[in-house]
């Protein structure tokens, strides 16, 4: 442990959990490290999950984005979480938030920073950051992800540091952190190249702050994500497709563009897509670098990936990190408001790819909200880079649960990417590219190349009635029947007509 702790002011703050815990009281605002899954602390939230058996209290948990059980389920199980953001992806919690018992704020994961410097987001009480060593200058070394870590260790009034010894000590060194000045004072981000460093290699700490450091050997939870199947590679397949042409309109050349891709197992199938194309040289900049982009790297195809964490399955977990000198000078993990920056986003001219759970006649997404009223994750880094991206991609299959629900309706129930910000929508049926189209012009290019074939008649039939009883309106909508499939569907289990029609 000491030869982790390399800075003397730091050496006789360790503690125990249990210790570290008793600090934290009723109604304090916690800003903890991880990213989906990756870099969270995780012996503190199991320390605060055991006091809460004999005392009751309430917290407000910050964080990068989801994490695995410690907090989004054992945490919010043992109901000590009052407020959570900016995301989640978690069962145990997500039932809690659709229960009304824990608050949540869906926010876009590049928001949070700015709003923690302003005050708006806390103030925060405790900063709780896992750490792979702290160095002779006093740096925190973050370990599987970066994410809000280091603007919550810049603002909280205290920090405590779990230091981490079970993660590999190739990670130093893979870090860049630089964090802006405040909004009216801060100069041009200074980023031109997905490659570029800009600021340290670990997270400056005034060392009065730091009250404590508590030793944990415990992994990241792997992530969940299952392989590609026949759908999700077509998906991936028609997008490629469509990048050619791109290619040959000379609007793209052989490696594309720096890459973006949302979590879950559609966005890495799209990703593992790449591996048989003939794209070569390719960069990513995205958020979540999930296992197809260390496939990528293995196969020679991707030269080099920003993010801001790591979250790998089981396996690919165990082969990265047992060779993690093999992608040293290949990888940079960021803060998440530098790796989901607007500003970055626009001038690389990104092409962002992310998941939607339901999209519209118009090309209005909704990828957080189930039948508009359930939380699912949240909207994550969506928004960030399909508003600012050269390309803004939305995937999803054509239907769910089986063909009861249709992925394309004639009104999202929620909206999370505007019309304005979705350029192409992609299915297994095909492509729709919305670029430079009217809302109206768009309507049949997504039910003919995205819709299931069942749904396109009844598709059709709402998009005919609405030009006719508005008299061909912008964006021709019947008000009393726009969420008319999706009280079908709350009603009868289903949104087919067809369906319909037998059961009665
Ligand atoms: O449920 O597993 O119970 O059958 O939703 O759907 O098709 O497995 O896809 O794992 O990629 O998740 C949008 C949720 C997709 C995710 C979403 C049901 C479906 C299934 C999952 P079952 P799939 P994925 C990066 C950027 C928003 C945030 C984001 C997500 C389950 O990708 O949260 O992109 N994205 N962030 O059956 C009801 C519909 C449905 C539906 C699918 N229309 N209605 N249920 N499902 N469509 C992340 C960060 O920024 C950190």
């Amino acid at each position: 442990v000491f030869k982790k702790i390399r800075n003397e002011q730091f050496k006789g703050k360790v503690v125990t959990a249990e210790e570290a815990a008793s600090w934290i009281k009723d109604g304090m605002k916690l800003g903890m490290s991880g990213f989906t899954r990756a870099g969270d602390a995780k012996v503190i939230p199991m320390a605060l999950v055991e006091r809460a058996k004999t005392e009751k209290f309430k917290v407000d948990v910050y964080t990068g984005a989801s994490l695995g059980p410690e907090v989004d389920q054992h945490m919010a199980e043992a109901g000590i979480i009052n407020k959570r953001l900016p995301f989640q992806a978690d069962k145990g919690i997500r039932n809690k938030i659709n229960a009304d018992e824990v608050t949540y704020v869906d926010q876009h994961l590049s928001h949070t920073a700015e709003q923690v410097r302003q005050g708006i987001v806390g103030p925060i009480d405790f900063a709780i950051i896992e750490a792979l060593a702290i160095t002779e200058e006093g740096l925190i070394i973050p370990t599987t992800s970066v994410g809000n870590s280091a603007i919550f260790v810049q603002e909280a009034k205290n920090v405590i540091i779990e230091l981490n010894v079970s993660h590999p000590e190739g990670l130093e060194g893979m870090h860049d952190i630089y964090t802006p000045a405040k909004q009216g004072e801060r100069q041009p981000i200074p980023m031109t190249s997905a490659s570029d460093r800009l600021g340290s290699i670990g997270i400056p700490v005034d060392p009065e702050k730091v009250r404590g450091i508590v030793v944990s050997t415990d992994l990241d939870a792997p992530s969940t994500i299952v392989p590609p199947d026949e759908e999700t590679a077509t998906i991936a397949n028609h997008l490629i497709n469509f990048l050619r042409e791109e290619i040959k309109a000379g609007r793209l050349t052989e490696n594309l563009a720096p890459l973006q891709s949302g979590v879950g197992s559609v966005a890495n199938a799209v990703f593992a897509g790449f591996l048989d194309s003939e794209f070569k040289d390719l960069e990513v900049y995205s958020e979540v670098l999930q296992d197809a982009v260390f496939d990528l790297i293995d196969a020679g195809k991707v030269k080099f990936a920003s993010g801001c964490s790591i979250t790998l399955a089981e396996e690919k977990g165990k082969q990265v990190y047992g060779e993690l000198d093999k992608y040293r000078d290949k990888l940079v993990l960021r803060p998440q408001e530098i790796s989901n920056h607007p500003e970055i986003i626009r001038r690389l001219g990104l092409i962002s790819i992310n998941t939607a759970l339901e999209c519209d006649i118009y090309g209005n997404v909704n990828s957080t909200h189930v039948s508009g009223t359930r939380m699912m994750n949240g909207i994550g880094g969506s928004g960030d880079f399909a508003r600012n991206s050269r390309l803004g991609i939305f995937v999803t299959k054509s239907y769910a649960k089986g063909g009861k629900i249709s992925s394309i309706v004639p009104f999202v129930s929620h909206v999370d990417h505007t019309e304005h910000d979705v350029d192409v929508l992609v299915t297994e049926q095909g492509i729709a590219d919305l670029r430079g189209l009217a809302p109206k012009e768009r309507v049949e290019l997504i039910i003919e190349n995205c819709a299931h074939p069942d749904y396109r008649p009844q598709l059709r039939a709402y998009f005919t009635e609405a030009v006719a009883q508005t008299g061909g309106h912008q964006t021709p909508h019947i008000l009393e029947k726009a969420f008319s499939w999706h009280t079908n569907l709350a009603k009868n289990g289903t949104m087919l007509e067809a369906a319909l029609q037998d059961q009665k």
